[in-house]
């Protein structure tokens, strides 16, 4: 016998966020939102993109009444297992993380699976065996790089040379989207990758990276290809203070689809940003309580994404949450 009380809607909720959770108290064992406990290991605040992303979670949490341990790694993989052994430590309910990197996690995930807490991999898949993590929640980067990859093509004409600015090495979006990329690319010989480094997911660290490019190879460079809008956001500062127009001169693609590239299309210095959703929260919570109720879940829910240019980034950008 179930018993429903479902919460009073809150008509001010924003349309992303799920705001008439039903409150279910079953006889059968299984807890309701305002029972589970879910400990969340957060990579750092790196980028917009990474900022919006956490406030979709503490947003969803608050809506719900889920009680969120929320740890915030500052892009270090030691305090990401750490907080992750605290979580296990406080025996929550779920874990929830967004690995900085793919690799290291083995055994601090075999540590969660023998205390019995499941794991959801958010935004970022670590390279760890199946039985390790129950469901990774995030998108597909090898398609962000193929689709950045289609948009250059028809930007360049088929043609030119292109500098990239490289997400934090070893983590999944930097190396998918360096594949994706590369997988279209691969059939344009007379496009040429002349340089790639890492911006860490940064505007500093973009800024820096393009300037040292700008001075290596100045004009020669034909376009950007950013593996976020942050350091598509250095390298148009760059761009400008090296005295080109970045845009024009120089043609810049990159991926996150944050507030700022929308502003940077309708100052005409970004071409294209592709979609990266970082709203997740509300996904999570409601994959966090299947999981703690022990009900099958699909092994990865990719997020759906567009692609936007500058034709129409005026009307765009007020509805854009993050
Ligand atoms: C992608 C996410 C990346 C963003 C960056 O899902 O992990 O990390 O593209 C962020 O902006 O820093």
């Amino acid at each position: 016998m179930l018993t429903l009380l479902l919460a009073a809607c809150q008509s001010d909720a924003p349309s992303n966020v799920v705001n008439s959770a039903p409150i279910v108290e079953a006889e059968d064992g299984t807890i309701a939102y305002e029972e589970l406990v879910v400990g969340y290991s957060q990579i750092g605040a790196e980028s917009e993109w990474r900022t919006g992303n956490t406030d979709s979670i503490k947003e969803a949490a608050e809506n719900l009444g889920v009680e969120l341990i929320f740890s915030d790694g500052q892009q270090k993989q030691e305090n990401q297992i750490k907080a992750i052994r605290t979580f296990i430590a406080q025996q929550v309910d779920v874990i929830g993380v967004s690995p900085v990197v793919e690799t290291g996690w083995d055994s601090v995930f075999q540590e969660a699976k023998d205390a019995g807490i499941p794991i959801i991999l958010v935004d970022r898949r670590a390279d760890v065996a199946e039985d390790l993590y129950t469901s990774y929640l995030g998108s597909d980067f090898v398609e962000e790089g193929r689709n950045a990859a289609n948009v250059m093509v028809d930007l360049l004409d088929g043609g030119g040379t292109i500098v990239e600015l490289v997400g934090t090495i070893g983590s999944a979006p930097a190396i998918d989207r360096y594949a994706g990329f590369r997988e279209i690319i691969k059939d344009y010989p007379e496009i040429e990758i002349i340089a790639s480094e890492t911006g860490d997911f940064t505007r500093a660290k973009g800024e820096e990276v393009m300037g040292d490019f700008l001075q290596i190879y100045g004009e020669e460079i034909d376009a950007v290809y950013a593996h976020n809008d942050d350091m598509a956001i250095g390298a148009i500062r760059a761009i400008e203070a090296y005295g080109l127009k970045p845009g024009e001169d120089i043609k810049i693609v990159s991926i996150d689809a944050i507030r700022d590239a929308f502003q940077a299309m309708i100052d005409g210095k970004l071409n294209a940003t592709i979609e990266c959703n970082p709203l997740l929260g509300p996904q999570f919570f409601e994959l966090a309580l299947k999981v703690a109720n022990g009900e099958s879940v699909p092994k990865w829910i990719p997020s759906e994404e567009k692609i936007f240019f500058p034709e129409g980034a005026e009307e765009i950008l007020p509805t854009r949450r993050y």
